[in-house]
Parts: C-alpha cells; structure tokens; sequence
C-alpha cells in the first residue's frame, strides 16, 4: 500500500547514484469477514423453544434470551450474534437442526456483516 523509498549508496551526499530500494510500510493482513446470525419469525415454533435455542447456542441468559426472542416476534427477524464465517455457519447449523429434530419450523440464516 504505502511506499517507503530509501536512497542506498556510500555517502551522504546524493551523487546521483544512489540506488532506490522500496519497501512496504504498512502490514497487509486484513481482519476476517464477520458474519450476523439471523433468526426469523414463524407462527408455530413456541416461544420457550426459541428462548431455549438462544440459550443453549448463544449463551443468552433467561431474560436477555426472552427479550430477543420477542424482538423476533415483533419485528420478524434479530441478530442473534456476530462471528467468523465458520462459527456463524455452525451456529446456523446447530439451530437448524435442533429444530428440525424437534419438528419446529423455525429458520435461522447467516449474512456479512
Ligand atoms: N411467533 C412464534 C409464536 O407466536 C414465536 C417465535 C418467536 C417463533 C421467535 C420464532 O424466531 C422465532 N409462537
């Protein structure tokens, strides 16, 4: 990205043969992409079963698990957390299957941040 020129050569003074040597100044490696968790709305899967999920796989405590999944409720859709691309896709998938396993039609999906 950035350049920094150094003269090279024997001397101080700048006798026109100074060879130029450039070097990048700053380090190239970016931070990972983070990705939202979403967690949709639907009509059947009970709330205590939501309240469950956003405990069991997101740490949530009882009450802070209860007023998300009633964010969802309201609003259609929350995020439910922010990670690296392969923590939100396990995430997603833990939910989606805990779900489907207990034949609860709720959707859980994952989107960059
Ligand atoms: N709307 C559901 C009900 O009334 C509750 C619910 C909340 C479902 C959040 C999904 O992500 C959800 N039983």
């Amino acid at each position: 990205m950035t350049d920094l020129v150094i003269m090279a050569g024997p001397g101080d003074e700048d006798d026109g043969t100074d060879a130029a040597v450039v070097v990048d100044t700053k380090p190239k490696t970016k931070r990972p992409p983070l990705y939202k968790v979403l967690l949709l709305n639907d009509d059947y899967t009970p709330m205590e079963f939501v309240v469950a999920v956003l405990e069991r796989f997101f740490g949530m405590s009882h009450s802070q698990a209860f007023e998300i999944m009633l964010t969802v409720h309201k609003k259609g859709v929350a995020v439910v957390g922010v990670f690296s691309h392969e923590i939100a896709e396990t995430k997603v998938a833990q939910v989606m299957d805990f779900a489907r396993r207990h034949q609860h039609p709720l959707q859980c999906t994952m989107e960059k941040e």
